[in-house]
């Protein structure tokens, strides 16, 4: 009787201190909302309510530090539920300017609560699937240079509040040698705040400017979990992300896994989800891209939404991997400098080297996607190019030739020492990149099976046809001649189309020749080369042809033999 008397006590008072909160919360909301026009007062509120929370937490008895730090009841409060916050007209100038520091409206984002509240955006089938008990522990590793306080604490908030505390063995930072004016709030006022979270969380700073793949690599090394799962420093968890992660790579350990990734609004902060996960490419340029799930997928997975996808490549940012098996695979290629590349680096050599690579449905991350770095780069090299540069050395045998043809800059840069690299995929007996196109990636714009390739040249002008650096949806251009391979690279496609990387030359009712997305269905992108008469025919029986009217731009007329419609297609030697 006396335990339980004893428990009731403590059960109350957890109850007055719990009651408080949300009166406190209650009280000073209104100042916080969107119409608030005191904005000083409107942040110290926040700070009070988060000093508040931590406090709640802190009296605590250790066992009780297991409950969730309470989200803020009132639901009109900025940005809760994954709401937008609309900046009034008299502040957007104000906005503009702090939206620089950090190319997101930093404005935004410091007036949402650090633990704030998310709809729960998974498929239905996922919210009762259950998880083995004796899931591995995992270290969450954030990297970052520069982040604003918010964005980095209302990440850590997500992870804390939305693992099962068991798992997270601890939250580790790394500091890329942020710059003085961010040390403000990433210094000692960062140290002083984390100390008084529920969970774990570790402070390593790099001495100098690494970028984010040697600091991942850090992180990895101080880690105590035995998985490691990195994320961008502007993250934010939703329910039940962590199981499934931990889940699949207790199944198999060879797999790595990626949450689906939901867009946070760099404009607004509203957590935007879409409906179906998307799966991981590259371009002819390596660069990353996001392509809908193809239907060899769909069947694989029998139409259950909440299956993982098996994907070509990952993001790069947001992943979790065995931590052993990563160190297996040679981690990342430590000559890899600041930004880029290093997503595919691990992509190849996972499907390549024995492990695979999945997005898992029924875990979800929002990422705040900018439109611009707000970094600056070290002076000097070339970073991504000389990181594209080892990918392309170690990785991507023959096909490298193929990409600096496309990539003529990357041609020119120096790759440096690469003999460790290429001893490690020696050791670690990978099949070929050939084998990757063609069994893992088989919707990829690289040329696996293409009838010719190279600069398309007209016989007349001795112009040749030049994607002009245009985006897909505009016209093609015709440009002299120059060798270079670059933009004046296109393909005759086994299902004959003239394609360079996702764009296909397509012509609808005699109109102009335009690059559209290629969509594989023939039709106004489906054109024949006739070697004798150099002709290049469309679908529709005309025949490209230079144009009267413009100098720089093809046409489509009538056949009629002429010169203007002789077009050589060389083949360029690259393999
Ligand atoms: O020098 C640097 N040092 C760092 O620590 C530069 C960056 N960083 C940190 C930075 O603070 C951030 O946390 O590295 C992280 C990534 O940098 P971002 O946010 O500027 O990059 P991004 O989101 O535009 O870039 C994507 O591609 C990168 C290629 O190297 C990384 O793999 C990023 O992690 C990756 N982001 C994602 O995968 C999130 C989804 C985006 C997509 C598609
Ligand atoms: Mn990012």
């Amino acid at each position: 009787p006396r335990r339980s008397q004893c428990k009731i006590i403590i059960a109350t008072s957890l109850m007055w201190i719990l009651i408080d909160f949300m009166l406190l919360l209650y009280y000073t909301a209104p100042c916080v909302g969107p119409n608030c026009k005191d904005n000083e007062a409107g942040k110290d509120a926040i700070r009070r309510m988060i000093d508040k929370a931590n406090e709640w937490i802190n009296v605590l008895p250790e066992e009780k530090k297991q409950i969730d730090i309470p989200r803020p009841v009132n639901l009109d409060a900025p940005g809760e539920m994954g709401k937008p916050v609309i900046i009034e007209p008299e502040m957007k100038e104000e906005a503009e300017r702090l939206f620089r520091i950090n190319e997101f409206n930093l404005m935004a984002t410091d007036r949402i609560a650090l633990n704030r509240s998310l709809p729960d955006v998974r498929p239905k089938g996922c919210m009762n699937k259950v998880y083995p008990k004796n899931l591995p522990t995992t270290s969450v590793i954030l990297i970052y240079h520069n982040e604003a306080w918010s964005t980095l604490l209302r990440n850590v908030h997500s992870i804390i509040n939305r693992s099962p505390r068991e798992l997270l063995a601890e939250i580790i930072l790394i500091d890329d040698a942020s710059d003085q004016a961010s040390l403000e709030h990433l210094g000692k006022k960062l140290e002083d705040y984390v100390a008084k979270l529920p969970v774990p969380v570790r402070i390593d700073r790099l001495p100098e400017r690494s970028g984010l793949i040697r600091a991942r690599m850090r992180g990895a090394a101080l880690a105590k979990g035995q998985v490691l799962t990195f994320l961008d420093s502007h993250c934010e968890c939703t329910e039940g992300w962590l199981e499934p992660l931990l889940g699949r790579i207790a199944e198999d350990r060879t797999i790595s896994v990626c949450p689906v990734i939901d867009v946070i609004s760099d404009q607004t902060f509203a957590y935007q989800h879409g409906n179906d996960p998307q799966m991981g490419g590259f371009g002819w340029s390596l660069f990353f891209k996001w392509f809908p799930v193809p239907r060899r997928e769909q069947l694989r997975r029998k139409g259950d939404p909440t299956m993982p996808v098996r994907s070509p490549t990952m993001a790069g940012g947001l992943f979790a991997i065995d931590k052993q098996y990563f160190e297996e695979l040679g981690e990342y290629d430590p000559g890899f400098n600041i930004w880029g590349g290093e997503n595919l680096e691990l992509s190849f050599k996972l499907w390549m080297c024995g492990g695979s690579l999945e997005f898992i449905p029924c875990s979800h991350v929002g990422h705040v996607f900018r439109k611009k770095s707000p970094y600056h780069f070290p002076p000097g090299t070339n970073y991504v190019n000389k990181n594209n540069k080892r990918l392309a050395e170690v990785w991507l045998d023959e096909y490298k030739n193929f990409y600096y043809r496309i990539s003529p800059g990357v041609a020119k840069t120096d790759p440096g020492d690469l003999t460790d690299r290429l001893a490690l995929r020696e050791r670690l007996d990978c099949k070929s990149f050939k084998w990757f196109l063609e069994n893992i990636y088989p919707e990829s714009s690289w040329p696996v099976n293409y009838k010719v390739m190279g600069e398309v040249r007209n016989m007349g002008t001795q112009q040749c046809l030049d994607t002009m650096m245009r985006d897909p949806g505009n016209k093609v251009g015709l440009f002299g001649c120059h060798g270079q391979g670059g933009n004046q690279i296109w393909a005759l496609t086994s299902l004959n189309e003239l394609r360079h990387d996702e764009a296909c030359l397509d012509v609808a009712r005699g109109g102009p020749v335009m690059m559209l997305n290629c969509h594989q269905q023939g039709g106004n992108q489906q054109w024949s080369y006739n070697n004798k008469t150099k002709e290049i025919k469309h679908s529709s029986g005309l025949c490209l042809d230079t144009s009267e009217k413009a100098r720089d731009e093809p046409s489509v007329k009538p056949c009629n033999g002429h010169i203007s419609q002789q077009w050589e297609l060389k083949n360029m030697t690259w393999n």
